[in-house]
């Protein structure tokens, strides 16, 4: 509703969220702890993050992750803190996170919910202050409460997802997130230790003047990308690369723009993640009237079939990647 508290500039997260679950009929108030449960983990690792140079919890921590990536001692800490903060608030059963190799099964098996997480994308930007991210992704498990987890609550569609969304650790904080009624940005006020609506119901741009794609490793993209691209220069777009997913993400949201991470010949699938990064931006995206694609197909209707696989990730204003599945498809067809 335009009217009244919910799209109130300024209202605090916990009474969008309590106004929000009332407009659920069937709400019982679980998904409304969870969400809470994750803003209360990115108001402590935001702290952490803040201070990681003085408190030395910058660097590598010296083990590489399952992607083989050097883990950023926040990393590792910002994953304790999510997994700390889901596990005692209770609403989940399983977590799938990118700093883990398997799914972690909590032993309280109440919780109803499956949270996919990337806990922080982008540390190597940490130490060179550049802004990171911590996205997320909700599911309902899909077997019966309580019982053990089965493959089947793990391994689903993006489409089923019951919420998402990402928190930016930027020039401000914020936490952007969708429960599939629209997208609504909340603002952290570290003085009062409070999320404020921002960004009520946000809306991409159709269109965009702005890619995003690290064009260093131009020589191994397919033809029609590299056609796209050369569209882009004789048009005269803006590239603005963050190297951070989120960040790169979170301004083509608000200004129009397109982010895409392609297969490559070194990364046949791409190089993000389905289940932790690609779906939870994709609902946003989508529920944002923007769009994202694997290059075929929705990255909301893929199908996971292992846990860490990776997705290439074409997502941004409609227009733009309209434009580029139009010039992929022009391509394929000539081969
Ligand atoms: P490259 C960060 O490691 C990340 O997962 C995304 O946040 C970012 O957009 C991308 O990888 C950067 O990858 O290969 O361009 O350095």
């Amino acid at each position: 509703d335009q009217s009244g508290l919910a799209n109130s500039v300024g209202v605090t997260l916990d009474r969008f969220i309590k106004k929000k679950q009332d407009d659920f009929t069937f709400a019982s108030g679980e998904l409304s702890q969870l969400l809470r449960d994750i803003a209360l983990a990115a108001k402590i690792v935001n702290r952490e993050t803040n201070r990681a140079g003085l408190s030395r919890i910058s660097g590598s921590f010296g083990h590489t992750n399952i992607q083989g990536e050097d883990q950023q001692k926040l990393d590792v800490i910002a994953n304790i803190r999510f997994m700390r903060a889901l596990s005692k608030g209770g609403e989940v059963c399983a977590i799938i996170s990118e700093e883990d190799d398997e799914v972690v099964e909590f032993k309280n098996k109440s919780g109803k919910y499956v949270v996919a997480i990337d806990p922080l994308d982008g540390s190597s930007n940490i130490d060179v202050n550049v802004s990171i991210g911590t996205i997320f992704s909700i599911y309902r498990r899909v077997t019966p409460i309580g019982s053990q987890i089965r493959t089947e609550d793990i391994m689903q569609a993006g489409n089923t997802q019951v919420a998402s969304g990402y928190i930016i650790y930027g020039s401000s904080t914020m936490l952007v997130y969708t429960t599939g009624r629209g997208v609504n940005g909340f603002t952290y006020e570290p003085s009062l230790g409070e999320f404020f609506l921002s960004h009520p119901d946000m809306k991409a741009p159709q269109n965009g003047e702005i890619y995003s794609i690290n064009e260093g490793i131009y020589n191994q993209f397919d033809e029609g990308l590299k056609s796209y691209l050369q569209l882009c220069k004789s048009r005269k777009l803006c590239a603005r690369y963050i190297g951070s997913l989120v960040a790169d993400f979170h301004r083509n949201l608000l200004k129009g723009g397109i982010y895409i991470y392609p297969a490559t010949s070194s990364l046949p699938n791409g190089k993000l993640r389905l289940l932790y990064e690609a779906n939870a931006l994709a609902f946003i995206a989508e529920q944002a009237g923007a769009v994202a694609s694997n290059g075929t197909n929705r990255i909301l209707d893929v199908m996971p079939t292992s846990l860490h696989q990776r997705t290439p990730l074409i997502i941004g204003s409609k227009k733009m990647v309209d434009e580029v599945l139009a010039i992929n498809n022009k391509f394929s067809d000539q081969i």
